[in-house]
């Protein structure tokens, strides 16, 4: 769907208008210069990928991201290989985008091949309903990514300074609301999309998904030579369903519903998560309510937003350059203003709603027409077998039987869908044949829980996070059991490092990798997603992570009001008090 010119206003052009802020001219960074002489993300790729090399320079790394890729290399090798003198072992993390988490069966299928054939064996469902490969080398980066679009799906601005992939419930559920956020989802997806033909050329042999060539003149309407001045994340939510964490997006639009459909939008900007320790000018930061539009409007002020940041973004300095920086910078009332600029109608202010639950879809659930869901808990998003534990070919074996079409969910887990009564039977007996415990029987603690990749493929990660958050789980549930707790409904997110991609500063524990085998310990965030939490230790050996917590459990096991979750109680005894409970010798006061 395209806008009606009439619709968004461009208040000057790209190049003229790009100021930082305070209205000032800005210096650009190194990734700016390559962006603006990249061709439109052409740099050197197909060269490279057509030679003998194992890796990209360092302006078509920077350029691969665009097309949805990553340049890791395997840290876990890093030292042997050292020693041996042969130098990294390059590898590539591919990203899918997919609009709202929804895959098909055949699409499903299509990349469990490929994960067996050219990653590590692998699916890893990410925190953004979409799905990534690790380990594939240099000479099948190309057959991967062409294996992707020959399912139907793209990893064109999965990564990369444009819009990312854009998020919605994933519940299948047969309500015009649910139906409607998927659907915007993909129109604001296919929308904002680059247009460059340079991903065709390089991964498709200059192809399309038709088999012919791309007709369109090449223009980037929107985003120009230089693309955005970094990521730009939108998400849907509807207020009885938060299960995208809307106030952690760039661009939130919570529907606001009115007889049982969406009259339109309040829409949140400046969410995001990634700081960097030691640095106070980088913080994790909520979206704040700017606006409300009807829902005709709904893709005209998400261009809006994005031209706005466009425009004003930090261009010079990358730790700065998040949308959330203008609206903290600014203010809601200017930045609203400014947005004024970028339509052809009057901003109505945001209507007066909260989000009320953010469910997980996990377990057995009616659809409203007659068939099920059922939502299939995935340990930190990884889809492997190992052990006894066949997650994988479990689910290969269902979905080949069953043909449901699924879902990806942004707290890293995924739904088989449209499923009649009598599947139940055999999906339940084939979990347990792999040895993948039934959704309702893993502990509460475990189903809240998210890591993200870090270690070894995470260029960025501190410490462990995936590997690490496993076993510290399992120590939390003993202690909670312990404790008569095993029902509190708690959110645990670890990450390694403060880049926040498993959005820890929302959650009731977050676990962030600080240095060696120590994280940052912050508390007080809440399920709901609504609230940041605060830094109680830094510097916590992960092995005493749980002498930190046993006192905190018992204190809050004692003296918690009615219905108040960990969190609540964490913000509602602040810093100073929860200090005093903490054993000493562990950690150390957060600066
Ligand atoms: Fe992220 C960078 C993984 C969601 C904030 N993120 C990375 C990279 C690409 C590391 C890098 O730049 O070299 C990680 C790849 C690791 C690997 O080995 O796969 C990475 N991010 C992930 C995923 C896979 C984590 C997961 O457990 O699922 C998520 C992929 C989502 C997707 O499908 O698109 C992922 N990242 C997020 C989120 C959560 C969200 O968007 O809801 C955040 C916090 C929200 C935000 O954007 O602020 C997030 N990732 C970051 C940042 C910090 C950005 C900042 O403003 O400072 C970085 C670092 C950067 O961009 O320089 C980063
Ligand atoms: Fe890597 Fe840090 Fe993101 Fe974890 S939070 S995946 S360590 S960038």
């Amino acid at each position: 769907m395209s806008i009606h010119p009439a619709e968004t206003r461009e208040p000057g052009t790209q190049e003229s208008v790009n100021t930082d802020g305070n209205g000032q001219a800005a210096r650009r960074s190194a990734v700016e210069l390559i962006k603006e002489a990249s061709r439109q993300l052409r740099g050197g790729i197909a060269e490279t990928i057509a030679g003998n090399d194992d890796h990209f320079n360092e302006q078509d790394k920077q350029l691969i991201k665009f097309h949805g890729t990553y340049q890791q290399d395997d840290r876990d090798a890093r030292k042997s290989r050292s020693k041996e003198g042969v130098g990294k072992h390059y590898m590539f993390m591919i990203r899918c985008k997919i609009p709202g988490g929804r895959v098909s069966a055949d699409q499903y299928l299509a990349l469990d091949d490929l994960a067996g054939a050219h990653a590590n064996g692998t699916l890893r469902i990410t925190t953004r309903q979409s799905i990534q490969f690790h380990g594939v080398v240099m000479r099948n980066l190309k057959d991967t990514i062409a294996g992707i679009n020959r399912c139907l799906l793209s990893t064109l601005g999965a990564c990369g300074d444009v819009e990312r992939n854009v998020m919605a419930p994933p519940a299948p559920i047969a309500s015009p609301l649910y139906r409607e956020l998927q659907d915007i989802a993909d129109r604001l997806a296919e929308h904002l999309a680059p247009r460059t033909h340079a991903y065709h050329e390089i991964w498709l042999n200059g192809k399309l998904h038709n088999g012919e060539a791309p007709k369109e003149p090449e223009v980037e309407p929107l985003y120009g030579k230089v693309y955005l001045p970094r990521k730009f994340k939108t998400g849907l939510a509807l207020p009885q369903d938060n299960s995208i964490d809307v106030y952690a997006q760039d661009l939130g639009l919570l529907a606001i519903v009115e007889n049982h459909a969406v009259a339109g939008y309040n829409v949140l900007v400046g969410g995001g998560m990634g700081m960097t320790h030691g640095n106070p000018n980088t913080f994790p930061h909520l979206a704040r309510p700017i606006c409300y539009v009807p829902a005709d409007k709904v893709i005209v002020i998400a261009e809006a937003v994005i031209k706005l940041f466009r425009d004003h973004g930090n261009r010079g300095d990358r730790k700065r350059a998040r949308v959330k920086y203008l609206v903290h910078d600014w203010g809601v009332a200017r930045f609203r203003e400014v947005l004024a600029g970028y339509v052809n109608f009057p901003l109505a202010p945001p209507k007066n709603i909260e989000v009320a639950d953010n469910p997980l879809h996990l377990g057995w659930h009616p659809q409203g027409d007659g068939k099920y869901y059922y939502g299939v808990s995935v340990e930190n998003g990884r889809i492997k077998d190992e052990g006894t534990l066949r997650l994988r070919t479990a689910l290969r074996v269902l979905i080949e039987r069953h043909r449901p079409p699924t879902r990806l969910t942004a707290n890293q887990d995924i739904i088989l869908c449209d499923l009649p009564a009598d599947a139940r039977e055999d999906i339940e007996r084939t979990f347990d044949e792999f040895g993948v415990v039934a959704a309702e029987r893993v502990s509460m603690v475990q189903r809240y829980s998210m890591a993200c990749p870090a270690i070894p493929t995470c260029g960025l990660a501190i410490t462990e996070s995936e590997r690490a958050l496993p076993g510290i789980i399992d120590q939390l549930e003993a202690e909670l059991d312990r404790r008569g707790l095993s029902d509190l409904r708690m959110t645990v997110r670890m990450t390694g490092c403060p880049n926040g991609c498993a959005r820890p500063y929302q959650s009731d524990i977050g676990l962030v990798g600080r240095s060696g085998d120590k994280v940052t310990v912050f508390v007080g965030g809440n399920p709901l997603g609504t609230r940041l939490n605060f830094a109680l230790r830094d510097l916590v050996p992960i092995s005493q992570l749980i002498p930190l917590f046993s006192p905190l459990l018992d204190d809050y096991k004692s003296n918690r009001l009615p219905s108040e979750g960990f969190g609540d109680y964490c913000q509602r005894l602040g810093s100073e008090r929860l200090e005093t409970l903490v054993p000493a010798g562990i950690g150390k006061p957060p600066h």
